[in-house]
């Protein structure tokens, strides 16, 4: 049995980008025979400034969803990361072994700081350290990500190895990241070369997985495409990134081929093909947005089930820093 972790920021409201990606995953796994840690990362959250009020907020909705979508709390463990001091003592010491030309070769510091490299904080700049602790605190070997976050676990390795190394043990084991093939980037319904993304400034760029059906069929409605019917095969929809996009989606919420609903919709506009992407995105959306709100009108609930979660989550992450940090000379806590 190996140990899978992985983490989601409560920076907004998860999209369909997110659950298409990661969180329909997260579920699946638990019915496999790993043991799975699921973590709300709000102390990554904060590498960008989040108005508190707004970010509690977001902490429960994202909690609610994941429960809504079908994480089940008795069999992974379910928490928010700043419950769990372990990720922060550990990213501490990984601050203290991670080199600073590796971080500033990391493209998604790069991307998100854009050319404003000097006003971002220090904790965006080191959060691929904290990334590491996450998962180096469990000792997880199996790390579900998006091909953009391989970069970040290459360098968790790298951290582990030169932490190994300094300090002459073999403490902490490489990690194995699993890119799921299957699982389609989704893009912004605004604009097919860019991710779809829960703090977008737009909300007409995403689908929010708490998004009503009024809202789901206005924003495919008025979502970007180009003026060419639809091709009946695939290969026709190389330059074309916002067809793709959108039948990518159909495919992933119906369950149908990518070319069984070519086939169905080729030769003709948009129009009908929205209307029926739609309806299978309500059918999708609806049932999970309604029992998230089912589960947010409880919040003291919410806090038993995530307080729950943290004291498992630190029952393993608290012994494995202790041991860290007696490695490193710290003295007993
Ligand atoms: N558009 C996407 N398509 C497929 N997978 C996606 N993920 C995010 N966007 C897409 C996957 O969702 C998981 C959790 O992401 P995150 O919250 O840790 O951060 P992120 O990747 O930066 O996601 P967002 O929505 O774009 O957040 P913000 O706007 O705050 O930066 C990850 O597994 C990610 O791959």
């Amino acid at each position: 049995m190996a140990r899978i972790f992985s983490g989601i920021q409560p920076t907004g409201i998860a999209t369909l980008g997110n659950y298409l990606g990661a969180l329909r995953n997260w579920v699946a796994l638990q019915d496999g025979e790993d043991e799975c840690i699921y973590c709300l990362v709000d102390l990554h959250a904060i590498t960008t400034f989040q108005d508190p009020v707004a970010l509690r907020e977001q902490t429960y909705t994202m909690a609610a969803l994941l429960l809504a979508c079908g994480i089940n709390p008795e069999r992974s463990v379910l928490f928010h990361q700043s419950a769990v001091s372990a990720h922060a003592r550990l990213a501490w010491i990984f601050n203290c072994v991670a080199r600073m030309g590796w971080l500033k070769r990391m493209t998604q510091f790069k991307d998100k700081a854009g050319k404003n490299q000097e006003e971002v904080s220090t904790g965006l700049f080191v959060y691929p350290n904290l990334m590491a602790a996450d998962i180096h605190a469990y000792h997880a070997t199996k790390v579900p990500v998006g091909d953009d976050q391989l970069q970040h676990i290459e360098l968790a390795n790298d951290i582990a190895e030169k932490f190994n190394h300094d300090f002459g043990v073999s403490f902490f084991p490489r990690i194995e990241p699993f890119v799921l093939k299957e699982t389609a980037r989704v893009m912004s319904l605004r604009d097919g070369t860019k991710k779809m993304s829960k703090s977008d400034p737009s909300d007409q760029s995403r689908i929010n997985m708490t998004d009503d059906a009024d809202a789901i069929a206005q924003k495919i409605r008025k979502a970007k495409t180009d003026p060419e019917p639809l091709p009946d095969n695939l290969g026709a929809l190389a330059e074309r990134p916002e067809a793709r996009n959108l039948l990518g989606i159909f495919a992933a919420v119906s369950g149908e081929s990518q070319e069984a609903i070519l086939a169905r919709f080729a030769g003709a506009g948009f129009g009908p093909f929205k209307t029926a992407l739609a309806e299978a995105l309500v059918a999708h959306v609806e049932p999970i947005a309604m029992r998230t709100r089912e589960y947010l009108a409880d919040k003291a609930e919410l806090d038993r089930i995530l307080q729950v979660g943290a004291r498992k989550a630190a029952a393993i992450a608290g012994p494995i820093t202790d041991e860290a940090e007696r490695i490193v000379g710290f003295l007993p806590r």
